[in-house]
């Protein structure tokens, strides 16, 4: 059985401190995929390391540049976060090993991500976990632009056929009107309404983009916090269940 996690930005880092460390989360969610009996592989966002530098060098998922010292101070400051979180897993007992999407992703002149999976399967198959993190990549005919981690986490969970996704996020799942979380989602049509509908949203990312991008997939994916990481794991359905594909394979 092999999950994709994702650990948000804003689970991982104090979103609004440039380059701080959220320690103590990053050591529960550690704790949690050291006690996973799937095979694990981790993605994390950015939080308060990438958006920093990307925003002030003008770099967006679309926006490109062709400065080399934008590109080294964004990936620079993601391979500083991914750096931490992978010691965080190595001292809870995680056989983690980093691996930075720069280096092996690239994106085509119409936006589209290319990112090979078969150097993480075969660390999969020799009993690593591979841990990647939203980055910055080669655009081709824009220069470099930003690659967030839940496009990494789509193009994982296709490559490797994953049998689920999490994304552990700052909130406990899909919030109704009421803030009350939502269970499941099968359609974007069932929560347009409270998610807000427009592709204004799209472009800002968010968790209408999150959603749009997940029923996609093809793979059940949940969206929760860190407190149902461990529940996860156990093969639970915490937070929202964004079903997607077949329903009856959920
Ligand atoms: O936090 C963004 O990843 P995300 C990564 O998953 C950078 O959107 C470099 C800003």
């Amino acid at each position: 059985m092999t999950v994709v996690v994702k650990l948000g930005g804003s689970v991982v880092t104090e979103k609004d401190e440039p380059e701080t460390l959220d320690g103590a989360a990053i050591e529960r969610a550690a704790r949690a995929v050291a006690a996973a009996d799937e095979e694990v592989v981790v993605v994390h966002g950015g939080g308060s390391f990438g958006h920093h530098y990307a925003t002030r060098h003008g770099v967006s998922r679309t926006d490109g540049t062709t400065d080399p010292t934008a590109v080294r101070e964004i990936h620079g400051a993601m391979q500083r976060l991914n750096d931490a979180i992978v010691e965080a897993l190595a001292d809870a007992g995680v056989p983690a090993v980093p691996v930075h999407p720069l280096s092996a992703g690239v994106r085509d002149a119409g936006g589209g991500l290319e990112l090979p999976t078969g150097q993480v399967e075969t660390m999969l198959e020799e009993g690593f976990v591979p841990v990647l993190h939203g980055d910055v990549l080669a655009h081709a005919g824009a220069g470099a632009t930003i690659v967030s981690g839940d496009e990494l986490v789509v193009a994982l969970a296709t490559g490797l056929d994953a049998d689920s996704v999490g994304l552990c996020s700052a909130v406990p799942g899909v919030l109704d009107a009421e803030d009350a979380v939502i269970d499941r989602i099968d359609a974007f049509e069932d929560v347009a309404a409270v998610l807000g509908g427009s592709d204004a949203a799209d472009v800002t990312g968010g968790m209408a983009a999150k959603v749009r991008t997940l029923l996609d997939l093809g793979t059940p994916a949940s969206i929760f916090a860190l407190d149902d990481l461990d529940a996860f794991f156990d093969g639970e359905r915490p937070g929202t269940l964004v079903a997607g594909g077949d329903p009856d394979e959920s």
